[in-house]
């Protein structure tokens, strides 16, 4: 008997059939984001990263041009199971001519990345690009008090509709389009009102644009705070979620922007009842919002379990956010999308029976079989997915001759 049929069997006296528990995630989407393999540089602009995010470390060999990155994306892709999508920033747009400003950008400017998507028959994502720019004036942008900045960032929230759109028809996959801003303030704000104010008018203004509502899912995230905007954030929670639930949008929260004791994983069940689809930045927040490469944890495991449980599959959008600079960062993008995958995986095999034994107040049994189900033989399972999906299991050596004959040499 291999360790998957003992596994199999174990489970399946559990009432968990692991065979559909793998097929169930074979294909889930994971929407992979590019900006772990240049630390959030993008190409459009030699401006440092700004926006009260950080990428910290100085590990060597990080992508460079587009062509460095779309080979580190093809290579991280390659050890990374199931079905995937590519998020891109508008920052990531490159093209022979010169790039006009963000606020007129087009979808020619995308049509490499468009061209690489479909050559691996992907889809993607997009994000406008509100930050590391001469633009962001006194850390605002859609909520500025300056109409000239205000203007500039919703004409690039425009364009970056009309490239979200191109990009779904390219691809044939429908394109989630997400908004975050960095505006706030360092220090307490004489007026909250004004640029939420602002904040909401700007988008009502990009939202105006015709587009088609079942290729093209604007999110909105929240965010309660960046570095050097400690004390007001303009697109706070309650901001996003009233504005979604208004405009007919999709909230999309950030496990890395709660207060620390907040955990997402309580909060999707509540999304869930009062919206059609949520989306999702997974991330790890160690102490803050400092993007740290997602593990195998409690709080992922939680999440995905939410997802799972709640049958929504479909109605979660998934994508990675995070950028960790101090280590090999294929290897990055790997140990995070698979601890991803991992935790849904992990909540594909639990049983009902769970359910149950919390509705008839049986809490001694759910205490015990949640624990018992931490030592069951998981990872045999997860190696069993992995080798369905043709994906090796050890991925560091991998990554290591990848560092030695490629990204060692860029200096
Ligand atoms: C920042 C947000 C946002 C960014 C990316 C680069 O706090 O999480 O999603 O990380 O857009
Ligand atoms: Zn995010």
């Amino acid at each position: 008997m291999s360790r998957y049929d003992e596994a199999k069997s174990i489970y399946a006296s559990m009432g968990v059939d692991t065979d559909e528990a793998i097929k169930t995630l074979s294909d889930v989407v994971i929407s992979v984001h590019c900006w772990q393999g240049d630390d959030v540089a993008g190409f459009d602009s030699a401006e440092a990263l700004s926006g009260g995010i950080q990428a910290t470390g100085n590990y060597p060999g990080k992508a460079r041009t587009p062509e460095e990155l779309m080979q580190d994306i093809d290579e991280a892709f390659s050890l990374i199971p199931g079905k995937k999508k590519l998020n891109l920033h508008a920052c990531y747009a490159f093209s022979d001519e010169p790039l006009p400003g963000r606020d007129k950008i087009e979808p020619k400017h995308f049509e490499k990345w468009a061209q690489f998507a479909k050559e691996r028959n992907i889809g993607v994502d997009f994000n406008p690009t509100f930050f590391s720019h001469p633009m962001v004036k006194d850390n605002l942008t859609l909520s500025s008090p300056d109409e000239s900045v205000r203007r500039y960032w919703i004409d690039h929230g425009k364009a970056c509709i009309k490239i979200s759109e191109y990009f779904a028809n390219e691809t044939g996959y429908p394109c989630v389009m997400n908004i975050w801003i960095p505006d706030g303030y360092k220090d307490v704000p004489a007026d909250r009102l004004g640029p939420r104010r602002r904040f909401k008018e700007s988008l009502d203004e990009i939202l105006s644009i015709p587009y088609d509502k079942s290729k093209v899912f604007v999110t909105l995230e929240s965010k309660v705070f960046g570095i050097g905007l400690e004390s007001y954030t303009v697109g706070s929670a309650e901001f996003c979620l009233s504005y979604s639930t208004k405009a007919g949008i999709v909230p999309l929260m950030d496990n890395g922007h709660y207060h620390p004791t907040e955990v997402v994983s309580d909060k999707i069940s509540s999304l869930l009842l009062f919206n059609d689809k949520i989306a999702l930045h997974v991330t790890r927040p160690v102490r803050w919002d400092s993007d740290h490469v997602v593990l195998f944890d409690d709080e992922t495991r939680e999440i995905a379990k939410e997802i799972v449980r709640n049958d929504a599959l479909d109605r979660v959008f998934i994508a990675t956010d995070y950028f960790d600079a101090s280590i090999n960062r294929i290897s990055a993008w790997v140990t995070g999308v698979r601890s991803v995958q991992k935790a849904l995986l992990y909540a594909l095999l639990q049983p009902e029976e769970l359910k149950k034994a919390q509705d008839s107040a049986d809490f001694t049994s759910l205490m015990v079989m949640q624990e018992e189900l931490k030592t069951a033989p998981f990872g045999d399972v997860w190696n069993e997915y992995l080798e369905v999906s043709g994906t090796a299991k050890d991925y560091l050596g991998e990554v290591k001759k990848y560092e030695k004959e490629v990204t060692v040499n860029r200096i």
